[in-house]
Formats: structure tokens, C-alpha cells, sequence
């Protein structure tokens, strides 16, 4: 039913002749006769609930249409059940059903010459094979070459707000990313290797049948300080940090939350420094957020607090310097993307924040090898991030349980 008003809501906001076209992904090889686990196409999972590869959903205000992978006896004992042409209509509340590959042949009776398309993107109608794309261009090309439209910038905002079913998934998956983080910093000492505390992600994880939402960030020390590190197989070393980028996915909606503590168990005093003005900037960002508030807000607010601080270090003399340190945004959207669908400005100005909309808050400082710097602050990379949803009253900070507090940390080290 929520996907059926979904689709509703999302033709709503269209013209009355719109026809919606969108596509779900095919899986992937990643060697052999082996696949890539599958995971949907967001945008297609939002509107249909359907989970299985090789689909396309055809809606418009009289009739939804849904082509998919037949039963097959054969492919099913090999490759799992389908749901099959007989009882889509039923389970996904459709019109009609039919096999996938007759979508060339019947697309066409699906359109009248009054007609305006909607496609999730430019020129993809997918499923992502490419003939069949090519194909299905043009033989509708000529006919409808002007009422062509990209259905992204609609659905986009209807996917940045969150209903009260996706915020609870939001929250089993903070919840359970930030336990796992938790558990990180109780197993973590010297002397073990990275892929070690991301084995404990890995379990926590699959053991509520979920999974990670993106490639986790391991990183001890001076890995730290690349920002999308995950070769995750170094040694971890006494005396230095260790800085987890790691978030889950529960029923497609990612969690996203960083933490940064002392591999162990205690901070050293250049590190507590670091730390102690990215805790600042990031409780500093996330105090702004507030329905009504722009949304660049919080990036000014943690900007700010870091070049005081550093300047305050003698790590900088000025504003200039900040991007030599802190090279990143302070937030993305957050929701079936770990990168969620959405801009951040609209009509070209900056968007202002609402309620349901979820965004990260992560402010970092990175300090590499420089002759510019003490060396007693090189090779500190720290960065806390948490995922929060905009309320009525401010907002809520889903990834709350996981804790960032330095004496927090080093009490639960300590045990
Ligand atoms: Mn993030």
C-alpha cells in the first residue's frame, strides 16, 4: 500500500497525460559465472517494493504495469524463486503483468499520442541493457522527442522527506551501526590488524540480516588521513588512532556514522586537542539544524570552530588554510543512498531545512606529515559523524546511542 501511494503522490506532482517509466537494476559479474550480491535500484524500490533484478514499472493515473522475470522451473532451482508474471499483480497491486522480454513489443500500447514520459534517467529506460535501451529510444524517439522528461528532480524531493516507515528503518540501522561501533572500540588493541575490527562490523551485522551500505572505512593512523581509505589490512599500532567510517543497510535505508578513538584505549594530549575541537564543531553543526535553518549552515558553523581551533593550536595561521586540513562537506543527504537523492540548493538558493529530512553531520580535521606543522600533531586524522533527522522541534540524532565523548570512550576502552 505505501508504494502504492507513492506512485499516486509522485503523479500527482506530474502533468495528467504523464506516463512514469522506471527501471531496476541487472546484476552484475564479478567474475565467472559469479554475480555481485544484487541489491534494487533505489528509486525503483521506493515505488514498487519489488525486489528481485530485471523490472520495469510503467504507471500513469489509469494503470500500472509491471514487466518482470517469468517463472522457470530451471533458473529458479539454480538461482532462487521469482515471483513470477501470474502473481505480480496481485502482490505488487498492479494492473497487468508480463514477462520482461516482450517490454519492446507492448511498451508502445501503454503510450497514446497524448503521452508525456517520465524516465528515473536521461536516455536509460533500462533494465540497464543496453540494445534493448537503444532499441526502445528509437522506436519512441521521433514520436515523443518533445515530451520526454527526467523524473528525478520529483522524485528527488518526494525521497528527501522521510514517512514515519522510513525513519523507523533509519533508526534500526543507526542503532545497530552504532553498536557495532561500540563493539570496535571494546575489541580494538594494539597488535591486531584492521580487517580484524572490520570483521566485527561484518558479524554484527550479518547476524540481523543486514549488511553494509558501503564499503567500510578502517583506518589506524596515518591511513586516516585518506579520505576514502578501505584497503583495511593494516597493523594497528600503540599510540595511534583509529578512525571507522562504517553504516549498515536495514530493509534498503542506510545508516553513516563515523567515529575516531585511541587504538589503546587513551588519548594522547595532541590527539585530545584534535579531538576535542572536531566534537565541538560537529555539536556546534548539528545544534543548527533546525526546520527553517539553510542547510549549508551546518558546514559554516563546524568551518568556523575548526579554523578557531587550529588557529588557537598554531596549526594555522588563518582562515585560508582550512581546506589544507578539513577537505570535506560537512553532511550529504542520508536515506535508500547512503549519498541520497536531493540538492542542497533550489531555484538557485540554498535549500532551508524540513521536517523529515535526514543529513549527515561530519566534520574532520586531517593532518598529514608537513613541515608546516608540530610533529606531535602528525598523522592525526579524526572525524564524528552522525546521521540526524530534522523534527518539528529541531531535530534527533538517530545515531545517538553510538557514543563520542572522550572520557565515554576511554571508560568503555578501559573495560
Ligand atoms: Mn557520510
Amino acid at each position: 500500500m505505501i508504494h502504492q501511494n507513492r506512485r499516486k503522490e509522485l503523479l500527482s506532482k506530474l502533468d495528467d497525460n504523464a506516463v512514469v517509466i522506471v527501471s531496476t537494476n541487472s546484476e552484475q559479474k564479478r567474475n565467472s559465472d559469479v554475480n555481485y550480491p544484487f541489491r534494487p535500484d533505489s528509486s525503483f524500490w521506493y515505488l514498487t517494493g519489488f525486489i528481485e533484478p530485471d523490472a520495469i514499472a510503467v504507471f500513469s493515473k489509469n494503470n500500472y504495469t509491471i514487466f518482470l522475470k517469468p517463472k522457470d522451473i530451471t533458473k529458479e532451482i539454480w538461482n532462487g524463486l521469482r515471483l513470477g508474471v501470474e502473481m505480480a499483480p496481485k502482490t505488487l497491486l498492479a494492473n497487468n503483468a508480463y514477462d520482461i522480454d516482450t517490454f519492446l513489443d507492448k511498451i508502445e500500447s501503454l503510450l497514446t499520442s497524448e503521452s508525456s514520459l517520465y524516465f528515473d534517467a536521461p536516455g536509460n529506460i533500462g533494465w540497464k541493457d543496453v540494445s534493448s535501451t537503444n532499441k526502445l529510444n528509437q522506436s519512441i524517439a521521433l514520436k515523443f522527442r518533445n515530451r520526454t522528461q527526467l523524473l528525478d528532480p520529483y522524485l528527488s524531493e518526494m525521497r528527501l522527506i522521510k514517512d514515519s516507515t522510513e525513519i523507523q528503518h533509519m533508526q534500526t540501522a543507526a542503532d545497530l551501526a552504532s553498536k557495532a561501533h561500540m563493539q570496535a572500540m571494546i575489541r580494538t588493541r594494539p597488535g591486531l590488524y584492521e580487517y580484524h575490527i572490520t570483521a566485527e562490523f561484518d558479524t554484527l551485522f550479518r547476524k540481523e540480516d543486514s549488511e553494509h551500505s558501503y564499503p567500510p572505512i578502517v583506518a589506524g593512523g596515518e591511513n586516516a588521513c585518506i579520505l576514502h581509505y578501505n584497503e583495511n589490512n593494516k597493523l594497528l599500532n600503540d599510540g595511534e588512532l583509529l578512525l571507522i567510517d562504517a553504516g549498515c543497510e536495514i530493509l534498503g535505508y542506510a545508516s553513516d556514522i563515523t567515529r575516531t578513538f585511541p587504538i589503546n584505549g587513551k588519548f594522547s594530549e595532541p590527539q585530545k586537542e584534535i579531538y576535542e575541537i572536531v566534537l565541538k564543531a560537529q555539536k556546534s553543526a548539528i545544534a543548527s539544524i533546525v526546520p527553517g535553518e539553510a542547510v549549508n549552515k551546518p558546514h559554516e558553523v563546524a568551518c568556523d570552530v575548526i579554523t578557531q581551533g587550529l588557529i588557537k593550536l598554531g596549526i594555522m595561521d588563518d582562515a585560508s588554510s582550512l581546506r589544507d586540513f578539513y577537505m570535506h562537506g560537512t553532511g550529504h543527504w542520508l536515506g535508500l543512498d547512503v549519498h541520497d537523492v536531493g540538492t542542497k540548493e533550489i531555484n538557485n538558493t540554498i535549500r532551508k531545512f524540513k521536517v523529515g529530512m535526514v543529513t549527515t553531520v561530519e566534520p574532520g580535521i586531517y593532518i598529514r606529515k608537513s613541515d608546516k606543522v608540530d610533529s606531535k600533531y602528525w598523522n592525526i586524522g579524526i572525524r564524528i559523524e552522525d546521521d540526524v533527522l530534522v523534527t518539528e522541534d529541531g531535530h534527533h540524532i538517530l545515531s545517538k546511542a553510538a557514543i563520542k565523548e572522550l572520557e565515554d570512550i576511554e571508560q568503555l576502552m578501559s573495560q
